[in-house]
């Protein structure tokens, strides 16, 4: 048994030293040294020894483990340095290559002009609060005063989640749970998202789109602090020269209602709806209809970059096509 050790050993030996890889290393470790090993087998065969041979063959067998684990470490290390060296060898810079540019990503035009909306609303006294993308048909509709089979549900086609819940329409929704939380008034309150209406696609109409809406309730509020906000917001969105419209419309959480425009080239963009809160509304939010007035917008987010950068045809945004939004 000692020469088979003695063969062992030299075989081993000659297996580590010659190992290419460190994973090469690894399965002879396991072959000779690990737990079901050559080595480790013939520990098994010592019963059938003579008494006086065993402990000269235990000993010559446990040196005999200790010269091949050191082996394995030697060779471990320098396996190591030398596969470090190749990948460093592999990742040095090439200096003679001409420089290239990095490709950079950036913000999508439709993200800007959000991050545009909320710097000139904050300052103008807003606070930014977060509404639902599945809204709950109330809040959607009822706490908006909408009469039951009122036609300005037809404007409004949703898709529906179940029968009380659908993807909401209007970010107008976050009164409701504004309301409901009780603030008292004065306050200027703004939300910002995505809104969701069962539309054919044309240039200016899809069935996914941005809004954002603002209201404030505070005493004394009238018409002209909401045409003051909104020509205000839309000078800091398109420049000190732009010309804001503002015609009789009606929706049924306002009272007057006007619709929003400003002047694109030789046209009119339409970019939303606005008014006074209409009473029905305050009273339900438990607000002193004679002391405290407020005013509402909502107002299409993905036309503004449209008049801002010349895009005819809002789809683009919702394809996200390269060609498309590096030109930004
Ligand atoms: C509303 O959604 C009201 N919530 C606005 C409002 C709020 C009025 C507060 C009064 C007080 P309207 O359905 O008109 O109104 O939509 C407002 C704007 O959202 C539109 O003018 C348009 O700019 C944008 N919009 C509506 N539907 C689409 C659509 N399918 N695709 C793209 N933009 C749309």
């Amino acid at each position: 048994m000692t020469e088979e050790l003695e063969a062992i050993e030299s075989e081993a030996t000659r297996a580590v030293n010659a190992a290419p890889s460190s994973e090469a290393l690894e399965k002879l470790n396991i072959e000779y040294l690990g737990r079901n090993g050559r080595l480790t087998a013939l520990l098994r065969g010592i019963g059938a020894l003579p008494n006086d041979q065993k402990p000269l063959f235990g000993q010559a067998l446990n040196a005999a483990k200790a010269r091949l684990t050191d082996a394995v470490a030697v060779r471990t290390e320098a396996l190591k340095g030398a596969e470090r060296a190749t990948r460093e060898q592999d990742e040095a810079i090439d200096v003679t290559l001409p420089g290239r540019a990095r490709p950079m990503g950036r913000l999508h035009p439709l993200s800007r002009t959000e991050s545009d909306i909320k710097r000139v609303m904050i300052g103008l006294g807003f606070e930014f609060v977060d509404g639902l993308n599945i809204e709950g048909y109330s809040y959607n509709f009822d706490w908006l005063n909408f009469p039951p089979d009122h036609p300005a549900f037809d404007e409004q086609a949703s898709f529906y989640v179940d029968d009380t819940h659908l993807l909401r329409t209007q970010t107008t929704a976050i009164q409701g749970h504004f309301f409901e939380a009780g603030r008292k008034p004065p306050f200027r309150v703004a939300t910002i998202g995505r809104c969701y209406r069962y539309e054919n696609m044309d240039a200016t109409h899809s069935h996914t789109f941005h809004q954002v809406d603002g209201f404030s309730v505070a005493e004394g509020i009238s018409l002209a602090d909401l045409k003051g906000v909104l020509a205000e917001m839309m000078r800091g969105l398109f420049g000190p020269e732009v010309t804001v419209r503002f015609r009789p419309d009606f929706f049924p959480f306002v009272e007057p209602g006007v619709e929003v425009a400003v002047r694109w080239g030789d046209r009119w963009l339409e970019l939303g709806g606005a008014g006074l809160i209409h009473p029905n509304i305050l009273r339900r939010a438990g607000y002193d209809t004679e002391r405290y007035t407020g005013f509402a917008f909502g107002l299409g987010v993905d036309r503004m970059p449209m008049r801002r950068y010349g895009i005819d045809d809002l789809r683009e945004f919702l394809i996200s096509d390269l060609r498309f939004l590096q030109q930004f």
